[in-house]
């Protein structure tokens, strides 16, 4: 089956799908075909510039034109946007994969949700963390029961790209634009993955965020952002949402969540840690060691390192022999590959905009516990 593909975003996030798009004949012969049909934004000349290298036939400065066009919406737009063209796809009934966090607000990922319900298509959240070989080896030893009865979860994503005061301002900086900073950047995968190991939601959480820098020299033509370069010859824009965000949560089924995330972690690029102990053992994950995972099994040996690159082990058979490691970029190969199958089957897909609306709740309600200075019940 061959899926017609329209794409808001170009840029980080428009890259990393347009490679998976790429990858999927080579490695997942049995995925759908992928059309790179059109491709969404709003600069015609980079719009042009950016279709040719990424592969995409054509292009379009309307998304409104796009959305009832093609086989599926990729809505990779910053997250002010995701939320009115991804419900007009699915009004239409056209499948989409939205990036994360789900929405600017809560207001907006409830609209999403409730679309995605009466659509019944699939409905993606990109939370890409899950499809890590190793984060899918570890949900299997928590569901096994291998680790036993869970009594925390402690997760920590840490960048530094803020740090400097003269680093450009971008649409991450901006709570219209984006909703909230580290919070919901960096918290909302942190969040996720931890609802989804566990197999169980956070009910109440107490939070605090805190921003360093007030104001920021103005992007170039870059727009800013992860890899932008310090500037200061400009005029400055405001600086409206978290620089970094720290929580404590407790989970419906007992367990306690410790959470941190911020852009300020100096010397920190990308480093995303979650660790989970348990009543028979424990384990931890490190985004920056990827292919490994700290097993400790219920003996006091300690933690041993699971190299998770086996050809058992989840999706590695479609790649290299043992040993032979995955990347970053695989995650969003093993997530396109389920969203399209799912897409092409007419299947149920997880994480869904229910997951994305229920981390959603979460951000909103460290924020709110940030306000007051008490829990929040989410
Ligand atoms: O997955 C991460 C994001 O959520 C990425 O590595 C960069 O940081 C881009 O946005 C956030």
């Amino acid at each position: 089956m061959t899926l017609s593909v329209g794409m808001l975003g170009y840029r980080f996030m428009g890259r990393a799908h347009s490679n998976a798009f790429a990858r999927l004949p080579m490695f997942f012969p049995d995925a759908p075909e992928v059309e790179r049909d059109v491709l969404v934004g709003r600069d015609e000349a980079a719009l042009r510039e950016a279709a040719d290298r990424l592969g995409f036939a054509r292009t379009a400065t309307d998304w409104r034109e796009v959305v009832d066009d093609v086989d599926v919406f990729y809505n990779l737009g910053p997250n002010h946007v995701h939320a009115e063209p991804t419900v007009s796809a699915l009004e239409a009934g056209t499948p989409v994969l939205c990036e994360k966090p789900l929405a600017a607000t809560l207001d907006d990922a409830e609209r999403m949700a409730a679309a995605a319900e009466r659509a019944g298509v699939p409905a993606a959240i990109a939370f890409n963390y899950r499809y890590i070989p190793a984060i899918q080896y570890a949900k299997r030893l928590i569901d096994d029961g291998i680790l036993g009865e869970i009594h925390h979860v402690r997760a920590n994503y840490l960048q530094d790209w803020l740090v400097d005061p003269q680093s450009p301002w971008s649409w991450r900086n901006s709570e219209e634009l984006a909703g909230s900073g580290a919070l919901g950047d960096l918290g909302a995968h942190s969040v996720d993955l931890a609802q989804f190991l566990l197999g169980d939601r956070i009910e109440r959480v107490s939070g605090h965020l805190r921003t360093f820098v007030d104001e920021r020299p103005a992007p170039g033509a870059d727009g800013g952002g992860l890899d932008a370069e310090s500037r200061d010859d400009v005029e400055t824009r405001p600086v409206t949402v978290d620089d970094a965000y720290s929580a404590q949560a407790a989970f419906e089924g007992g367990a306690m969540g410790t959470f941190e995330a911020s852009r300020f972690a100096n010397g920190r690029k990308n480093a995303h840690t979650i660790e989970v102990n348990g009543s028979a053992g424990s384990l931890r994950f490190d985004l920056e060691r990827l292919n490994e995972l700290e097993v400790l099994r219920g003996d006091d040996r300690g933690f041993e390192t699971v190299l998770v690159t086996d050809p058992d082990d989840p999706y590695i058979d479609h790649w290299w022999p043992p040993g032979h490691t995955v990347g970053w970029e695989h995650t969003f190969v093993h997530e396109d590959y389920e969203f399209l199958t799912a897409v092409a089957e007419g299947s149920e897909y997880h994480p869904d905009f229910q997951d994305g609306l229920a981390v959603q709740r979460v951000l909103d309600a460290v924020e709110r516990s940030d306000e007051t200075g008490s829990w929040i019940d989410v």
